[in-house]
This record gives structure tokens, sequence and C-alpha cells, in this order.
């Protein structure tokens, strides 16, 4: 029996209360019936909220023009696939377009209610789905974007990630199990040695590890050392929020890679049954590990998963600085390359999306892969190939050679589209960037990130320098400003950054970066050009 059922109405906020009353999931059965009503004379709850466990999101600031967003497992998908995403938001004219977001995944804009079951459809057609990717459920799971290409990597994710996807969203049917989670939940699973996925920052990560084997010992027999088996230590907890942030801390389980779907069940049944309903803002799953200490955590863990877990691997396999994948890279299938396109600030319109379907079946195998940098991969070019793709035209606006600052770039969605925004992000980024590439010569690429509020969808935390949206007071007036976080570090050793400065204006933000790129990551100002 769930906590949930066993908790009054009264005490339960209202998200809890609209999720007793109607399963985000029974709009799965409503949608001929919302196109015909349209998003005008919609019950508003169906509209606003629970729309969102199909992955379509009502924008307040474009009311009636719809985001839509997928569901692409480990990041991967087909050049088909990409085709038919453009053509959903080709039909919207200037009010399409598309985003690669910070967990791997594809973000369509511009949709009209009307057109849902036609866009259902064409999504189903190319096994494509965008089920319960928002509000309570399980994320887009990432995985390694270089997987099954990486000479180096200790473990393929492609099928394992699918599997988890699999598992929780019924093979993108939508599954009752996981539809009702106390809050949104995110899973991530790497076989490389750099952390490509921020493990650290997920509701449950899979982080690759050696254990030694127990020796095997037949009847009679002396014990044998045997070969350490692969697998993976468990890390717990990581989240952003408005609230509070923390990273995952370890679950003190080590897993073979056929444990990991059975592992991610029982954790979710834990976090479902037993995670905190009463205030929203206390619901994540680290929020039930600190009510209940790790150890309580880990024994309930354990009776779900029907077997003795294993305790963690002396130590993990995450030993390099991390990549961004951006350039050229030689596969580990001999002759083959995968070349990493830099997409600013992840934003894509249609002519885009076919431009960049055709280069990977003209140059590719048909494979694009997406980066939590918001960048695109294509792999599997062969070397006689790779001098002709190189000059495609597309390839000057993304490009493989981005310079320093611009190559490091995320932001999330903002004011443009979010209604949570306290500044517009997207565009002021690129402007920023550009503006301190003119006056800054740099010798490193320097990671920043923008987001638009403390929700901290564009990871402030794991930057150089992060920039998280606030409103400011100056000479009277309210303005747009920023908190400026410092000290994130990925890959090996990973940290989240913390706050150094709140409330910079906009406005004035330039020789505040400026001055923090001098003195912390070696720019130097440009000599003034000789007239
Ligand atoms: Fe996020 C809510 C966009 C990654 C923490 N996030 C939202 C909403 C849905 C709010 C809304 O309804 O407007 C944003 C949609 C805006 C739009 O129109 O695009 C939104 N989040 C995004 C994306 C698109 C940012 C991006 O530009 O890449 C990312 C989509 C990921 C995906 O494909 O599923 C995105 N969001 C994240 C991440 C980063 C990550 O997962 O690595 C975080 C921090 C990590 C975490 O969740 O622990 C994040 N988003 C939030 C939160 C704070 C969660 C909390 O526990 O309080 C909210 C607010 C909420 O859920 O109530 C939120
Ligand atoms: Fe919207 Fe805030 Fe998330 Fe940016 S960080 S997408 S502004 S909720």
């Amino acid at each position: 029996m769930t906590d949930l059922a066993t908790t009054t109405t009264a005490s339960l906020n209202k998200f809890e209360k609209f999720k007793a009353e109607k399963d985000g999931l029974a709009v799965k059965a409503e949608i001929e019936k919302f196109a015909s009503l349209g998003w005008e004379a919609m019950d508003e709850t169906d509209r606003d909220h629970r729309l969102k466990w199909v992955g379509v999101f009502f924008r307040p600031v474009t009311p009636g023009k719809f985001m839509m967003r997928m569901r692409i497992p480990n990041g991967i998908l087909t050049s088909e696939q990409m085709r038919v995403l453009a053509e959903v938001i080709q039909r919207y004219g200037d009010d399409g377009n598309a985003d690669i977001t910070t967990r791997q995944n594809i973000q369509l804009r511009g949709i009209r209610i009307e057109d849902l079951p036609e866009i259902f459809e064409k999504l189903r057609a190319v096994d494509l789905t965008s089920v319960q990717s928002g509000m309570d459920n399980v994320r887009n799971i990432t995985g390694d974007p270089v997987a099954g290409l990486d000479a180096d990597e200790l473990f393929d994710t492609r099928e394992l990630v699918q599997q988890i996807q699999d598992m929780v969203t019924n093979r993108g049917e939508g599954n009752s199990e996981f539809s009702n989670l106390p809050r949104k939940f995110n899973i991530a699973i790497t076989g490389g040695r750099d952390n490509s996925v921020h493990a650290e920052i997920n509701d449950l990560a899979f982080v690759p590890a050696f254990k030694e084997a127990q020796g095997a010992r037949g009847a009679g027999e002396e014990i044998t050392p045997s070969s350490p088996l692969f697998g993976f230590n468990v890390l717990v907890g990581g989240f952003f929020s408005a609230k509070r942030c923390e990273a995952a801390v370890p679950l003190n389980v080590w897993v073979p890679p056929e444990d990991v779907v059975a592992l991610c069940r029982a954790v979710l049944e834990v976090f479902r049954d037993h995670g905190l309903r009463a205030n929203r803002q206390k619901a994540r799953l680290m929020w039930l590990i600190d009510e209940w200490g790790i150890e309580k955590f880990r024994t309930e863990v354990e009776q779900r998963f029907g077997k003795s877990l294993l305790g963690a691997a002396a130590r993990d396999e995450i030993d390099w600085e991390k990549r961004d994948h951006v350039g050229v890279y030689k596969q580990k299938q001999p002759g083959l390359n995968y070349v990493g396109l830099h997409v600013p600030v992840g934003r894509l319109f249609a002519e885009d999306m076919f431009e960049i379907a055709r280069l990977a079946e003209v140059y590719g195998s048909g494979e694009i892969r997406l980066t939590v940098e918001q960048n695109v991969i294509i792999p599997n070019i062969g070397d006689s190939l790779l001098e002709t793709f190189l000059t495609e035209p597309v390839l000057d606006k993304f490009t493989i050679n981005p310079t320093l600052l611009t190559r490091s770039l995320v932001s999330c969605t903002g004011a443009q589209f979010c209604n949570f925004a306290l500044i517009e992000t997207k565009n002021r980024a690129l402007e920023t960037i550009k503006a301190l590439e003119a006056e800054l010569e740099l010798t490193r690429p320097v990671r920043i990130h923008w987001t638009g509020c403390p929700n901290s969808c564009g990871q402030p935390q794991v930057a150089d320098i992060g920039l998280m949206g606030t409103k400011v007071r100056k000479n009277g007036k309210t303005l747009e400003g920023v908190d400026i976080y410092m000290g994130g570090k990925v890959g090996k050793e990973a940290q989240l950054g913390t706050c150094i400065t709140k409330g910079i204006p906009c406005e004035d933000l330039l020789p505040v970066l400026q001055e923090l790129l001098i003195s912390h990551f070696g720019a130097r100002l440009r000599e003034p050009a000789a007239v």
C-alpha cells in the first residue's frame, strides 16, 4: 500500500490532489477530444498539467502554441526520426523550432492542439514517444553520447538505457505503475571514464566500477581468485531545485549490468510508495533519504529488489576529464569517425534538422546523437568521406571548431517560452559571449551555463561560471539580473559550484565576467587593433 493511499486528501498539495482525482496518463485516451475542443475550451487541469504526461506542455507565454518534450533514450535517434520531428515543426513557420535539452533530448515548439492526433501517429510510425516526459515522471534517461564508438569505454550504455526506458514507460505506451511519483525523477548511466552524463546531479546514477569477485569454491576445492567483475556503483539523491541543490550520494551498492533495470525498478517503487508528498518543495528523492537515513533506504530498496545487494566496489572508474565531443574523433571501428557539431545554445529550426538528417544519411549510417551540452554528434563517417563532409555549408552554422567560450556555452529555455523565467537567456547568452570574445583572448574553453531561474535547468552548478536569472533593483527600477556561481567541476571528482555573487544587473554583467575570466581563467585583453 502506498503512503499516498493512507494520506487524507486534506493534507495533500494541489498537485497530489489532481493526480488522485485522475491519473495524468488518462489523457492519452482523450487526445482526439481535446483536439476537437481546442485549447481554450479544455479543462484547465488537463491542459496545464495532465497533458505533460504525454509530453505536451501548455506555455502561458505563448498560449495555444504548445511545447512537446520527446524521449530520446541515450540521446540517439535516426535520420528518419529527425526528419519526422522537423516535419512536425515545419508547418508552424516562425513559431516552430526545436531545442536540444540538457538531458540529451529534444523539445518541439509551436505545436497546436488540433494537430496532436496526427502528430502522435507520425511519432508512433517511427518508434518515437513523448510519453511521461514531464511532471511527476521519470525524465529522459541519459547515457554516454559516444557509447559503442569510444575505444576507451568500459561499457556500451545504449541497450541498458533503452531497457530502462522500456520498463519505465511500458515500451513507450505509458506505464501507470510509475505515472504518479511524488516528483520528477532523473536516471543516468555512464559506461565511459569521463562521467559524460553528470552522474552526480541525478536522482539515480550508475557509474562504472570493477568488483573483486568472491572466490568460487566447489565441494572440497580451494578458493580460486577470479578476475574482477564489471558493473556499476550506484549513486542516489542528486538534484537541483529552487529550494535546495545536492550532489548524489553513494548507496553502497554495486550491481552487474544485468541487474540495473531491476534496481531502477526497486528504487522507483520505494520512491513512489514512500516518497514525501505533503510539501512539493520537499518531494525529491533526497528528502526521503534524509528522513530515513541511507541505511534504511538501502534496506527498503533491497527488499523490493528481492535479493541481497552487494556493497559498492572500492572505487569507480571515472578518472578522466569530461570531454565535449565537439570536433572530429576516431571511432573504435577502424576507418570510421564521429563528428561533434556545435549547436549554439541547442536551438534548431526545421531546415537545420532536415540538413542534419541528410548529413547523417549521406556521410554516416543515418544515426544522430545528442549531448547534455546541447550539441549533435554524427557517427560512422568513413575516412574517405570526411574531407567532403567538412566542406558542407551547414558546418558554418554548426561548426566543429567553435571559439573557446562559445564551445562550452549551455543555456536553458528562459523567458522566450518558460513562464518560470526571471530573465531572457538563450539570446542573451549568445550576445554576451560574442561581446566577451571581441574583448578577450582565451587559451582554453570556459564552461559558462545560463539558467533563467533557480530551478537550474541550465545546470549553473556544474559550470566554471554559472549564471542564474534573478530580479534586481537599480535606481528604483526592477531589472533582469543574475546570481553568479563558480567552482562547478565535471568529469572525475565532480563537484557542484556555489554562488559567489548575487544580484548583478544583466546590463552591468560584461565587465564582471571579463574580470572573472581574466583573474580565474587566464584570459587576456586583446591588443587594440593598429590604426
Ligand atoms: Fe527543467 C521545470 C526546461 C532540465 C530542474 N524545466 C521545467 C519546465 C518544464 C518549467 C515549465 O513548465 O516551463 C521547463 C520547460 C521550459 C520550456 O518551455 O522549455 C524546463 N528543464 C528544461 C530544459 C528544456 C532546459 C533546457 O533548455 O535544456 C531541460 C529539459 C530536460 C529534458 O529533456 O527532460 C530541463 N530541469 C532540467 C534539469 C537538468 C538535468 O536534468 O540535468 C534540472 C535540474 C536537475 C534536477 O531536476 O534535479 C531541471 N526543471 C527543473 C525544476 C526544479 C525541480 C525541483 O525539484 O524543484 C523545474 C520546476 C519543477 O519541476 O517544478 C523544472
Ligand atoms: Fe524555465 Fe527556470 Fe528551467 Fe530556465 S531554469 S527552463 S527559466 S524553469
